[in-house]
Parts: structure tokens; sequence; C-alpha cells
């Protein structure tokens, strides 16, 4: 089976992430030297159609394909685990239970509760891919709520799961009334700090959505082993809003 470099990766990793349902973006980004690619069906305008052809695209290139779910959904996790996804994001995990659930969706019996039906993982994996799948199958957990803070370390504990992935906006969001992901809140930046530690103690990633690539810099300066600079929209935004100032001189 292809394996996958994110599971043994020495250097952080840096993520890239995909909102607009574009194979032709999903290609154009995952050739410019991210680790792994993360195809959003939470925030992002995709269905699952679209994360199939941007999955394919991304098979073509460096990047190891992820996907973000839009909820704990065993279901369409399956779906994109089949579909070639190499690791899952879940968002909203506030409890080990739920972190159970999740990791199991993703492992075969004996393991989890995965249905058999590899389909386009095995085009992308290899005809070995089921017997390796469940050691290959990155799994990352949201930690953006109050729940999941307070449960961090039971949720840190269950078996099977890879690492954490702070959601800054929806975390600032339930602790201070804002959302951002940058925020400089005292109460988010203890947040902040207390899962990167906790996460760090469990010897498991630690990852983070950023809104640049000078704060993905920063936050891997801090210990953060996954980071996402900002992602497909933003900097398409950014890109184009420069280059129309430097057009009018401004
Ligand atoms: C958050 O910041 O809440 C996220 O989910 C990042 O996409
Ligand atoms: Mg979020």
């Amino acid at each position: 089976m292809r394996i996958n470099p994110l599971k043994q990766h020495q250097q952080p990793i840096i993520n890239g992430w995909l909102a607009i349902p574009s194979s032709y973006s999903a290609e154009i980004v995952g050739h410019q030297g991210y680790d792994s690619v993360t195809v959003d069906m939470q925030h992002g305008m995709i269905d699952f159609a679209s994360a199939l052809t941007m999955l394919q695209a991304l098979s073509s290139t460096p990047a190891t394909p992820i996907a973000r779910v839009s909820h704990n959904d065993g279901a369409l996790i399956m779906q994109l685990l089949d579909a070639g996804a190499y690791g899952i994001i879940c968002p909203m995990v506030s409890t080990a239970d739920e972190a159970r659930r999740f990791v199991s969706a993703c492992r075969y019996p004996p393991l989890g509760n995965r249905s058999f039906g590899p389909a386009r993982a095995l085009l992308y994996g290899g005809k070995d891919y089921p017997q390796h799948a469940n050691e290959q199958i990155l799994t990352l957990a949201m930690i953006e709520t109050r729940d999941g803070l307070k449960n961090l370390d039971a949720i840190l504990d269950v078996e099977g799961l890879d690492g954490i992935f702070i959601g800054p906006n929806d975390l600032s969001l339930t602790l201070t009334g804002t959302a951002s992901a940058e925020s400089q809140h005292p109460e988010m930046l203890e947040a902040v700090d207390h899962v990167l530690k906790r996460t760090q103690a469990a010897n498991k990633i630690a990852g983070i959505f950023c809104t640049s690539g000078q704060a993905a810099a920063d936050r891997i300066a801090q210990g953060f082993t996954l980071v996402t600079p900002a992602n497909d929209v933003m900097q398409l935004s950014q890109a184009g809003r420069e280059a129309v100032a430097r057009a009018r001189g401004n």
C-alpha cells in the first residue's frame, strides 16, 4: 500500500486547505509544496461529487489528500475514505466518546466499524490497501468547543487518534465572544497553549488553522506540528487585493 507520509512526519506538516469546489484549484494547490491538502466539506462550498474529483486531482500531485467532514458522520467519513482520502479532520469533537466514534469510522474491524468497500482507495492506495489502511489513515479531532477543552486529556487518550487540530475561530468565539483565528485574548492564548502542551505530552500531532504563512511559521515556532497557512479563498482574495492595489499604485 502507498504509505501515508503524514503518519511518520519528522518535520512540521504544512497543510493546504481547499474551500473552492474545483478539481483544477485542487490540482494547482497540490503542486505548491504542501505536505498535505485538505478538502473542506464543513465550511468549503464542496459536496461529495466535487470532493471526489478534488481527491482525484490531489492524487496527481505530491500532496497527501485529506478531508474535513462537515460533522462527525460515520457514513460521510467512510465515503471519503473510500474515495481515497488518506486522513480525516473531524470538527467539534467535545468528548472522548465522540472521538472514539470518529476514530472507529476510520478503522476496519476489529479496531473500528468502517464498512468494507474501498473503491477508489484501492486505486490510490494499492491492492493491499485493506490490509494496511488501519495503520495508514490519519485521524485528527478538532478542539474548538469548551467541552472539547474540558475533556482534552480523555480525547487525547483515545486509541487510534493521531492528533488534534485547533479551530481557532470557533474556539475564540466560544471563549471570548468573537471569532478570530489569531486572537490575542488572554483566555484564548491560555487555551491554545494548554492544548499544545497536553498534545505534546501525549506525543500526538498538534495542529492549528492559521491565516497566513507568517502566522503558520509563528505557530511552528510555538511548537505546533501541523499548520494550515490560510485557505484557497483567503490566498486568492489577498493576491487579488494586492495586485489591484499595486496596479493602482497604492
Ligand atoms: C475554526 O477556526 O474554527 C476552524 O474550523 C478552521 O477552519
Ligand atoms: Mg471551526
